[in-house]
């Protein structure tokens, strides 16, 4: 259940980098699965509009020091 957003990152130069990413996203309340593909840089999240929005989660991937590229 939930919503479904994509987004791009940047910044990510190996697996460890969208692990982290991945763990970071799934660890946030109102997020009910995060997946981030490191080939083609994009993440992938289910979440509950109740709970959090995409900004939201466009900061926690900041925070952990990648970029976000806004969607046209
Ligand atoms: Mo890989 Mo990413 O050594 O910050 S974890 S480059």
């Amino acid at each position: 259940s939930g919503l479904l957003t994509t987004f791009q990152i940047t910044g990510m130069t190996c697996a460890a980098c969208s692990s982290r990413i991945e763990k970071g996203l799934s660890r946030m309340e109102g997020v009910n699965q995060a997946n981030v593909n490191l080939a083609i840089e994009q993440a992938t999240v289910r979440y509950d509009p109740k709970v959090i929005n995409v900004n939201q989660l466009r900061d926690k991937v900041e925070a952990l020091g990648y970029g976000t590229v806004t969607e046209s």
